[in-house]
């Protein structure tokens, strides 16, 4: 029976990819390469400086390690004045109703992000009264696929992993609540999302009582 919901942040409960994205093109530009939409699928779910790492090895750029620290930083700046703009607004279609439908059911719910700009971006979406944990980048040691940030969200909720479903939009993600001995739910493709144990296109149509019929 499933007890608790640990949600994904970018992706599944608002669309900050698109601004990741725009921020690691701008650096792209200034080092003089393209970088891609597709491309920045691999970046997903990944913690910043090894999506640096994949962004410089797609530009064939060699630096050392105090450039790569100035790169991210700068890369940052630019994503903080973009996350700084949002509100609720932002939301994806469907997810503060499902949020709320968790409270009525009774189910826990938790953040599980690696994003060092998450508590931010729960600010400006106005989410902080529908979680009752919050894990994010600054708080983890390993990046996903690495269970490490699902399974201290569970920790934090006094939920055994069994009993928790991860929402997530990434690969990586997907793969980190499998370590994690938990079920999941992919958002969005089912050819890139293909571990995970059901794939949805959002929480629009998605409804609590559909998890006691999955799992
Ligand atoms: P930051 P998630 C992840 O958030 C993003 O998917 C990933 O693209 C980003 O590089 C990572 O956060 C780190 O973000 O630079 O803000 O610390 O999907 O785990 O919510
Ligand atoms: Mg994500």
């Amino acid at each position: 029976e499933i007890k608790a919901c640990i949600f994904d942040l970018d992706g599944v409960l608002c669309d900050t990819a698109k601004y990741h994205y725009l921020a690691w093109k701008r650096l792209a530009g200034e080092l003089g390469f393209s970088f891609t939409e597709a491309q920045n699928e691999r970046l997903k779910g990944v913690s910043r400086m090894d999506s640096l790492e994949i962004l410089l090895e797609i530009g064939h750029v060699k630096c050392t390690q105090k450039a790569k620290e100035e790169m991210a930083e700068k890369k940052n700046r630019w994503y903080v004045e973009y996350i700084n703009k949002m509100d609720q607004s932002e939301l994806l279609p469907g997810v503060l109703d499902f949020l709320e439908e968790c409270r009525e059911n009774g189910l826990r719910t938790a953040l599980g992000s690696v994003s060092k700009n998450a508590g931010v971006i729960l600010e400006r979406l106005k989410l902080q009264d529908y979680l009752d944990a919050v894990v994010d980048g600054s708080q983890v040691s390993q990046a996903k696929p690495d269970p490490e940030v699902f399974l201290k969200g569970a920790k934090r909720l006094g939920t055994d992993p069994s009993a928790c479903v991860v929402f997530e939009d990434a690969a990586a993600g997907i793969e980190a609540a499998r370590r994690a001995g938990m079920k999941s739910v992919g958002i969005g493709d089912p050819g890139i999302l293909c571990q995970a144990d059901y794939v949805i296109p959002g929480f629009e149509k998605f409804h609590a009582e559909m998890l006691d019929q999955w799992f």
